[in-house]
């Protein structure tokens, strides 16, 4: 029989004091439920003062932003939390601490950060956090590293990588990412002002034998534990620190993809800029977001590039050459898949602020378009990208 229900803030509270590590307790008083994401219930947890002390959160089982009609398999959140304890191992300081998890209660209890703020939240607002690129490339290098063939021995991996299936949660990603934008589903949400460009990708047969090579990637290379949805909104910031949560949807899949989503939400609020600070006022700040797509990449390959020499063990793979041929193919899967999350974000189920935020219709309907056409161009460019100049050079005449 299952032990699984759904938490009340009163059970949230019970747990915290039982399992939060925490060394008094009984100081605990009162839980607020504060998950705004698409699945899961959140609860902060107080002390008698109101001060935040720890997070408890429990997957439901179906997904929340639909309702009942959508059931979601509870493993997740065991997924999560062991996802989240493996990048803990290698990347403890920007990854959020598990104090402890339940898989039968599909629940758990982590660090609390309310002196942090979701990046995606200071991006839009304006607040340059100088140190984040650099701790979230740091964060994608040692876990995508120390995961991948390149560090674990080949019998160890194969036994993550089932331990680490996630059919259902692939799903999503495989069904919103891949599919439903090119096509006429019920998920996609967006202005009718964008109806034109929207038929447009359905019928462009460039764009969608690209993103069949994308998705077919996705379902076939198992080359490390991915964060799996790695967006401005799973990542909380403060001065000097950077902190990933929210890994539901880890498994063994193409570097690349957690790579191209990272660059992608950096575009998402490019593109989203104009609208939100209007077109003069968002120059410096979108000149800042190319740079930051640039130092992303350049610290991750360097980052990676390093751990492949100094850690390297399987004498094939350590061949002079090989981890720089590598990591093309990861910045060439990169760039597709930043492309395939401008497009999602943008007429998908799942939308973003940098862009729904825009209050002007007219605007908020051209920074989409942008977004869109942006998306287009790097999927279909991709093989003429070789590295992050270049990028730079095509999103530049783009705009
Ligand atoms: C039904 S889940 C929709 C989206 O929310 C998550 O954060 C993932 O990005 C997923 O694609
Ligand atoms: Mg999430």
């Amino acid at each position: 029989m299952s032990l699984y229900r759904t938490f009340t803030a009163a059970d949230a509270v019970e747990y915290a004091r039982q399992f939060g590590q925490l060394a008094d307790p009984h100081t605990l008083v009162s839980a607020e439920e504060i998950g705004d994401g698409n699945l899961n219930l959140v609860f902060k947890i107080r002390d008698r003062e109101g001060v935040s002390r720890a997070i408890v959160k429990q997957a439901l089982p179906y997904v929340r932003c639909v309702g009942e009609s959508w059931p979601l398999t509870l493993d997740r959140a065991r997924i999560e939390a062991q996802t989240l304890l493996i990048h803990g191992e290698f990347c403890p300081r920007h990854t959020v601490r598990v104090l402890h998890h339940d898989a039968e209660l599909a629940v758990m209890v982590q660090e609390d950060l309310s002196d942090h703020q979701i990046w995606r939240n200071a991006l839009i607002a304006g607040h340059y956090y100088p140190l984040a690129v650099g701790q979230l490339a740091e964060y994608l290098a040692q876990t995508l590293f120390h995961t991948s063939d390149f560090y674990q021995n080949a019998q160890q991996k194969k036994a993550q990588v089932s331990r680490f299936t996630n059919p259902e949660l692939c799903q999503i990603t495989e069904d919103l990412f891949f599919s439903d934008p090119y096509c006429d589903h019920e998920r996609n949400q967006f202005d009718e002002a964008l109806l034109p460009q929207v038929r447009e990708l359905r019928h462009d047969a460039a764009l969608k034998l690209a993103v069949a090579g994308l998705k077919h990637r996705f379902l076939s290379k198992a080359e490390a534990l991915l964060h799996g949805d790695i967006h401005s909104g799973s990542i909380f910031v403060a001065e000097g620190r950077l902190k990933a949560i929210d890994a539901e949807f880890g498994f063994y899949g193409p570097i690349g993809f957690d790579v191209g989503t990272a660059l992608g939400n950096l575009l998402l609020n490019y593109c989203g800029l104009p609208g939100l600070l209007g077109p003069r006022d968002a120059a410096a700040g979108r000149e800042q977001r190319l740079q930051d797509v640039r130092e992303l990449w350049l610290i991750f390959a360097d980052r990676f590039l390093a751990l492949c020499q100094q850690k390297t063990e399987d004498a094939a793979l350590a061949t002079s050459g090989y981890a720089e041929r590598f990591l093309q193919q990861v910045w060439q899967d990169a760039v597709g898949y930043c492309g395939t999350e401008l497009i999602r974000r943008t007429i998908g189920l799942a939308h973003v602020a940098d862009l729904d935020a825009i209050e002007d219709a007219d605007m908020r309907a051209e920074c989409q378009r942008n977004a869109l056409s942006l998306g287009r161009a790097l999927i279909v460019n991709e093989p003429q990208m070789a590295n992050v100049d270049e990028l730079l050079a095509r999103i530049r005449q783009h705009s």
